[in-house]
């Protein structure tokens, strides 16, 4: 029996209040309404922006939804909708693609005008799609796949392969992107190239990946576990260092080792101290330093302008730069032609039910990415 058109009483973590476990509640969810599409969530995956707004360093309306990495199949779609159909398998875009923004129409850009960040957590006429008890729940980025059924708007959501392994390409959503682009994309790493990349978690080993692929000769992965090591130097590292184990500096360090500055230097972690030091540690004429992760809070940080002066470059960007309806079908298919591995970023697989067991271990430092299925 068809469920298009009609309400879906489905399974979702509801996160009531900050610093709370998920509960896993029934909701409703309404069907998708002109240009928006309805999607039945196989996997997700748990990431470190999920959890801030948990403990509310990203400050967002609640009730909410979460999860912004996941893949799906469309279950329904409301009028006007021509991208995808019933039965395609899907990744939401955290980070839309409308076609039609100065953003959109820019080559180099991605932060789409349609985004919902900072969230004010709806869809993008405004209102909600989800109710749970009688009362309306609040969307997460245009995403919230935390929930077995979701509504999001057609500017955010990528059509991929048929084939594609929906436990796996759902990093394709956030984590893998996000360090994959900054590497190729953002920096635009160079053959030959030494790169420094500061934070060895999911996003940070995902930068590697990209640096090796671009073909860079050197890549000294920096972080202060250093259990974080020997999974870096499998998917690229030449060589791992511990801030911990220096007297200087780490930028000094760096520096001596690689003839006066990195090409490529990237920080992914999301603290001030490390930003300074990705900095500084890439070559003060021909250096590019990347920003991939964001602080908590809207802390500022100061720079000496002659640091820039001489010739470095510092940039950022959201999702690996990707423009993701555009490229998050491409980045799929070369998932399938084995140009890059989601192997090594996934640490646990676990039933939808379990999420609150799979933010623990993201807690403790234990996992990598926990991809839940339902
Ligand atoms: N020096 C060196 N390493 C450190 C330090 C330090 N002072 N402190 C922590 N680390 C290491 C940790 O040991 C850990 O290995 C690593 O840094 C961080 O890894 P994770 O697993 O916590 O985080 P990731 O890789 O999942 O994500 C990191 C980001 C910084 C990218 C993420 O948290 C973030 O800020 N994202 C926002 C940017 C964005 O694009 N958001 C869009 C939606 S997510
Ligand atoms: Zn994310
Ligand atoms: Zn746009």
């Amino acid at each position: 029996m068809s469920t298009a058109g009609k309400v879906i009483k489905c399974k979702a973590a509801v996160l009531w209040e900050k610093n709370k476990p998920f509960s896993i509640e029934e909701v409703e969810v309404a069907p998708p309404k002109a240009h928006e599409v309805r999607i039945k969530m196989v996997a997700t995956g748990i990431c470190r922006s999920d959890d801030h707004v948990v403990s509310g360093s990203i400050v967002s309306p609640l009730p909410i939804i979460l999860g912004h990495e996941a893949a799906g199949i469309v279950e329904s779609i409301g009028e006007g909708v021509t991208t995808v159909k019933p039965g395609d398998k899907v990744i939401p875009l955290f980070n839309p693609q409308c076609g039609k923004c100065r953003v959109c129409k820019h080559p180099e850009s991605n932060f789409c005008l349609k985004n919902d960040f900072p969230p004010r957590g709806t869809l993008i006429d405004g209102t909600r799609r989800f109710t749970c008890k009688g009362k309306p729940i609040y969307h997460f980025l245009g995403t919230s796949t935390f929930s077995q059924y979701t509504v999001v708007d057609e500017i955010s959501v990528a059509k991929i392969d048929a084939a594609a392994p929906l436990e796996k390409v759902c990093l394709i959503g956030c984590g893998f992107s996000t360090g994959y682009g900054s590497a190729v994309k953002v920096a635009k790493v160079t053959p030959g190239s030494t790169c420094a990349v500061f934070g060895l978690g999911g996003v940070g080993l995902s930068v590697i990946m990209g640096c090796k692929a671009a073909g860079a000769a050197r890549i000294i992965g920096v972080d202060i576990n250093k259990d974080k090591f020997p999974k870096a130097k499998e998917v690229g590292a030449t060589e791992c260092i511990n801030p911990q184990d220096y007297k200087k500096p780490i930028h000094e360090v760096i520096q001596e080792m690689s003839d006066g500055g990195v090409d490529f230097s990237f920080e992914v972690i999301g603290r001030l101290d490390t930003m300074t030091a990705a900095l500084l540690c890439c070559h003060g004429s021909c250096g590019t330093s990347v920003v991939v992760g964001v602080p908590p809070g809207s802390e500022s940080l100061t720079v000496n302008p002659l640091e820039i002066l001489t010739g470095r470059t510092w940039k950022g960007a959201i999702f690996g730069g990707y423009k993701g309806k555009d490229s998050v079908p491409k980045l799929v298919a070369d998932f399938m032609a084995n140009k890059f591995q989601l192997d090594p970023l996934i640490t646990k697989v676990l039933p939808f039910e379990k999420i609150n067991e799979g933010f623990d271990l993201l807690r403790t430092g234990k996992s990598i990415r926990t991809i839940l299925t339902f």
